[in-house]
């Protein structure tokens, strides 16, 4: 036992070093991925998206009509002919692109990412790469997506398309990955077939519905070790607009050609939902997040986080140098849920007056804390008080210089002391009750 442990003891410290060398190796390589090869259009879309820091999120598709989310046709299963006999009774003749757009704009948001097809494999847009499309499939008939593209342009704020790598319906998705088993498709198909109606699809969304945001890809774990040709598929996107962003939701660290590295249902770093990475690599970061627990529409689901929760989240998003991309699952009609419609319009309130501690601000000095988290804009350094019910707060030491503080957004000063262990802030009494937002500057000498 005794020359055991000794041993044991010296291969885990192996390992742990063997562990730490590669995590540094994959952090050199993530941030090798410099700035320098990146065209300057693609930069400038970048910085717009770290300033933008609060998207709509939405799920919305053929699986809406069964109000059980967007996984119904794998969770029951449905084979692909019975779902094929849904989608064509697909008809929501309420959808209104100008009531979503303005209430995206209402809630103080800057983009929106829209499901051009999910993994149940049917495309909400016109496409001529299959006829299993909103356009020639459904008695609707219209082009959501074109609609959407076009109040987008009218209203001023950016369309992403959420594009599914992975497909329960398509044919030639073979070999099958970790899902799709059950929905009844020929034990065979082409591979290559499948990635040259991909790199269809896309070079038509990146064409017809200029300018786009970026695409937003999901789906690739199913297979995480096929050949997804990722290389070639980027190089298609940035060639047919070169400041469109690539968002890909594989929950790994970022891939050379991305732009954007994103984090579903948790904060950058944290990994309480079982799947993400904890490597944060040097691109923009995102975090989408349902705002009850379904993505697509769901009739009985009705755990709506408060809007003091969701506001919450998006303080500590962007305390982290994250954007919270917000999710809504429209119904089968195109109307919007209202618990989602009303919490969005009391975010929205709450960004009139305080986004200026939000929008285009950065990752603050202080690492983000149980009271709260900081952000900053050049020197300005702001201080989001979301759980601290004491009168003083006390921050540790975050960069040289003495103080001043006022109160967002009525600019009372505060008191401030410099202790030995750093900084304390007298907080005003009573006020806003989401978010206590102190405004640290330098003073002069
Ligand atoms: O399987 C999807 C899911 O339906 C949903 O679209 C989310 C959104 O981030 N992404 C996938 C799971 O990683």
């Amino acid at each position: 036992m005794s020359r055991i442990y000794p041993a044991l003891l010296e291969d885990a410290r192996r390992t742990v070093q063997f562990e730490a060398i590669l995590h540094a190796l994959v952090v050199l390589l993530v941030l090798a991925q410099g700035r320098d090869s990146v065209p300057a259009e693609r930069l400038v879309s970048r910085d717009w998206y770290r300033d933008a820091k609060f998207g709509m999120f939405v799920h919305w598709g053929v699986y809406s009509l069964l109000g059980q989310g967007e996984w119904v046709m794998q969770n029951r299963p449905i084979a692909v002919s019975d779902y094929e006999w849904l989608a064509s009774t697909f008809n929501p003749v309420k959808f209104d692109a100008r009531a979503w757009v303005s209430l995206a704009k209402a809630a103080g948001m800057k983009y929106i990412t829209i499901t051009s097809r999910h993994h149940d494999g049917f495309s909400m847009f016109a496409t001529r790469a299959t006829r299993y499309n909103i356009v020639d499939w459904t008695p609707f008939k219209r082009d959501p997506l074109k609609e959407l593209a076009d109040e987008c342009q009218r209203q001023g704020i950016r369309l992403f398309f959420y594009y599914s790598q992975l497909d329960w319906h398509h044919p030639d998705y073979w070999p099958r990955g970790r899902t799709g088993h059950n929905t009844g498709r020929p034990e065979s198909g082409d591979w290559n077939r499948y990635l040259e109606f991909l790199d269809a699809q896309l070079t038509e969304l990146l064409t017809n519905y200029r300018p786009v945001g970026g695409i937003w890809f999901d789906g690739m774990w199913d297979k995480p070790d096929a050949d997804w040709r990722l290389a070639q598929t980027y190089a298609l996107i940035h060639r047919l607009q070169p400041a469109s962003l690539i968002v890909p939701n594989h929950h790994q660290a970022p891939l050379p050609g991305e732009d954007v590295q994103t984090f579903e249902q948790d904060l950058p770093g944290a990994n309480t939902a079982g799947f993400n990475t904890r490597t944060i690599g040097g691109l923009p970061l995102e975090t989408s997040l349902t705002m009850n627990d379904s993505w697509g529409f769901n009739l009985t689901d009705h755990h709506y986080k408060s809007t003091r929760e969701l506001i919450h989240y998006l303080a500590r998003a962007a305390g982290v140098g994250a954007n919270l991309l917000l999710n809504i699952g429209p119904r089968p009609d195109g109307t919007i849920p209202p618990e989602a419609e009303e919490r969005l319009r009391e975010i929205g309130a709450w960004l009139s007056t305080n986004g200026g501690a939000i929008y285009g601000t950065r990752a603050g000095p202080i690492a983000p804390r149980s009271w709260g988290v900081t952000t900053q804009r050049g020197d300005t350094v702001f201080v989001h008080v979301l759980d601290w019910s004491d009168a003083t707060l006390a921050l540790p030491p975050f960069g040289a210089g003495r103080w001043k503080a006022i109160s967002w957004p009525d600019g009372k000063s505060l008191l401030v002391a410099q202790v030995e262990g750093g900084v304390t802030v007298t907080l005003p009494a009573g006020g806003e009750s989401y978010d206590r937002i102190v405004v640290l500057t330098r003073r002069a000498r």
